[in-house]
């Protein structure tokens, strides 16, 4: 069977390239693993078989020869655990690249998302404005101490791990936000990890998937 990744078949063209099976692309483009992908059809997130494999009918899920999961840090954790280039190198290293998984997921992402997916999905409506600089504020707070962590460091813990596949993949909603203009160490660090061949080769498989199943 090898491993399998689960996507939508096609999501409209604002979202290509933020659906988060990006991030066990990325991290199987980084460790040189060979995958294939299960598109969802429409409908086929709320069926019983799907909810099996994850029980919210989000993407991405994951199977291999040994295990399923569902998740995308969790995801990200077991693929470190396959590769030679994405396993951390000691004991301490791997607890770290945990801790910073986690803090992506839970500390940083509930914010940054927060911000962003009104303006995508509320557009226009009254509260939206006053929602937001309240939202950035919130934002503001993780970014400061993001930074403080990355000075003077390229990646979160010791060489680039799945720990950067997740967090640049969260900070990369901010791209065009001014608040990540104000932390400049950050935006270099979002840069650099956008910047590897493995994003990109993640970009291009994510973009492939849903032009094969563009509506007509
Ligand atoms: N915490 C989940 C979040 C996954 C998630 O938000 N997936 C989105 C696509 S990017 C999704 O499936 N949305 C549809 C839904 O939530 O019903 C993870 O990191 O795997």
């Amino acid at each position: 069977m090898g491993i399998v990744i689960s996507t939508f078949e096609w999501v409209p063209p604002f979202a290509q390239g933020n659906v988060k099976d990006m991030r066990p692309r990325w991290a199987l483009a980084e460790a040189g693993l060979e995958y294939e992908v299960h598109p969802l059809k429409p409908g086929e997130a709320d069926g019983a078989d799907y909810r099996r494999w994850q029980p919210f009918g989000q993407v991405p899920a994951y199977r291999d020869d040994t295990v399923a999961l569902f998740e995308s840090g969790a995801i990200l954790l077991h693929i470190a655990q396959l590769s030679d280039v994405l396993r951390p190198r000691d004991t301490q290293e791997a607890a770290d690249v945990t801790s910073w998984v986690f803090s992506a997921l839970s500390t940083v992402e509930p914010r940054v998302e927060g911000m962003i997916l009104p303006k995508l999905f509320n557009a226009g409506e009254a509260w939206v404005a006053g929602w937001t600089s309240h939202a950035e504020r919130l934002v503001e707070l993780r970014l400061k101490s993001l930074s403080a962590h990355l000075e003077g460091r390229d990646w979160l813990a010791g060489r680039f791990s799945v720990a950067d596949i997740v967090m640049v993949t969260v900070l990369r909603g901010l791209r065009n936000e001014p608040v990540l203009a104000r932390y400049p160490v950050v935006a270099a660090y979002l840069q650099r990890g956008l910047a590897r061949p493995g994003f990109e080769a993640a970009m291009a498989a994510q973009i492939e998937t849903f032009a094969a199943h563009a509506p007509a």
